[in-house]
């Protein structure tokens, strides 16, 4: 059983987030994916129109996600991945390099983000309507 790991915000979650889970979830058999608490969000400078409850629903709905945790800070990465025994740590390559202090514990890839979509773009686009 190979387990694959992710982290992220996913606020107005769109097919750019679909299409990475897709691509992760083709990387093995079982996602997980670590969703950024509101506390989290304000420590990346983040404000998310959908708080840590609705975003975790959310993404826990799709069908390429197994399992939703929340991410509560930038350290416990290498604690998950061990304690959940995760073969793959994925991200989108925005991050590129960024992580690449866990490849002593688990492959790390970085994928290329879908083009044309954000969750910053969208705001902009229905506040400029
Ligand atoms: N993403 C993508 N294509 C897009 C938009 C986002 O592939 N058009 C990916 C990002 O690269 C990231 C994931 O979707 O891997 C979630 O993106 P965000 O919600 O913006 O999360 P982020 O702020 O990057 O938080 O510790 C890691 C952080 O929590 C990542």
């Amino acid at each position: 059983m190979k387990t694959i790991i992710t982290y992220g915000t996913f606020d107005l979650f769109h097919f750019g987030h679909v299409r990475l889970f897709k691509r992760l979830k083709k990387l093995g058999d079982k996602l997980i994916v670590g969703v950024s608490t509101d506390e989290f969000n304000a420590l990346k400078g983040k404000a998310a129109f959908f708080n840590f409850q609705q975003r975790q629903e959310i993404v826990a709905a799709c069908k390429y996600v197994d399992e939703v945790i929340a991410e509560n800070d930038w350290r416990q990465k290498r604690n998950d991945i061990i304690r959940l025994n995760a073969d793959i740590f994925a991200i989108g390559d925005d991050w590129k390099g960024k992580f690449d202090d866990l490849s002593d514990i688990c492959n790390v890839f970085y994928l290329e983000r879908t083009q044309q979509i954000s969750t910053t773009e969208i705001k902009n686009n229905l506040a400029n309507r």
